[in-house]
């Protein structure tokens, strides 16, 4: 039996949010590996202090920026994201024409429908990557990330990637991609390796990057492009890692 969280606990938020993953466990969406790089997120974010950061901002700016001008954006669906921001996914696939793909590191065909469900449920239309859709391969990657749709994954020019596990990220960019990632963690490999990093929780990310995505429709595609261009990855990591040495989340009486 589960005990009910009082809104007004000082970690209601992040409880409730590793309760959305332990329902996403039971309803067969994660996997209990999903449990412990959630746990790997908290600290993470613990050290941020639990908000979305200047440096933060500016990476989800610059990626509304690049999602509107792609012509072929994919947002990449694993276990922890589905649990934790169905509906959102949803609402982002629309606000910027992106597909939904699901690519799975523990992946298991059982899984994949049980993510394409849960997705359709909450109105996804076309969820790719499922059953035999997997056909084609993303070149020098090992493991069963490699499988992807050939209308998917396999074919889009940006790919979005929260939640990632290193390798993948580094075989799309070999493959000429440009690949945006939401981690805590800056020092990952996904995180130094990608396009755009957006280093924050991803339930806080998704609504505020289809804010972003909507409020920049109207700009021309100069100054998106010029958005883009001004944005260094790697000096924007070096950011949150400064934030979280200098403390992000300062001590006090009340923690
Ligand atoms: O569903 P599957 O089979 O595809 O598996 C998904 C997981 C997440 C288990 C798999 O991709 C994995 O093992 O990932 P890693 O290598 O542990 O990396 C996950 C990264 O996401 C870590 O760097 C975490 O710090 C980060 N992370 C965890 N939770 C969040 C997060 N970043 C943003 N928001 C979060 N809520």
């Amino acid at each position: 039996m589960r005990i009910s969280i009082p809104k007004n606990h000082p970690r209601a938020v992040s409880l409730g949010i590793r309760e959305m993953l332990v329902d996403g466990l039971k309803a067969g969406l994660v996997v209990e590996e999903g449990l412990i790089a959630h746990g790997r997120g908290e600290t993470f974010d613990y050290l941020i202090g639990e908000k979305t950061t200047p440096s933060a901002i500016m990476a989800i700016n610059t990626a509304a920026a690049l999602l509107l001008m792609s012509s072929h954006p994919i947002i990449s669906v694993n276990g922890n994201f589905a649990a934790l921001c169905g509906k959102e996914i949803i609402n982002l696939s629309r606000a910027c024409g992106a597909l939904i793909e699901v690519n799975l590191f523990y992946h298991s065909v059982r899984r994949e429908r049980a993510i394409q469900n849960h997705l359709e449920k909450l109105g996804a239309t076309d969820v790719l990557g499922v059953g035999r859709d997997r056909s084609a391969k993303i070149p020098n990657l090992n493991g069963e990330r490699k499988r992807v749709d050939p209308r998917g994954i396999a074919v889009a020019d940006t790919v979005f990637v929260p939640l990632e596990d290193g390798d993948r990220t580094e075989a799309l960019i070999r493959m000429g991609k440009k690949v945006i990632a939401v981690d805590l963690n800056p020092l990952s490999r996904t995180a130094v390796h990608a396009t755009i990093c957006i280093v924050d929780n991803v339930v806080r990310v998704i609504p505020i990057l289809i804010q972003m995505i909507l409020e920049l429709k109207g700009k021309n595609r100069h100054s998106l492009t010029s958005m883009i261009r001004r944005f260094d990855n790697l000096r924007n990591l070096n950011e949150s890692l400064k934030l979280i040495r200098l403390g992000g989340s300062e001590i006090s009486a009340t923690v």
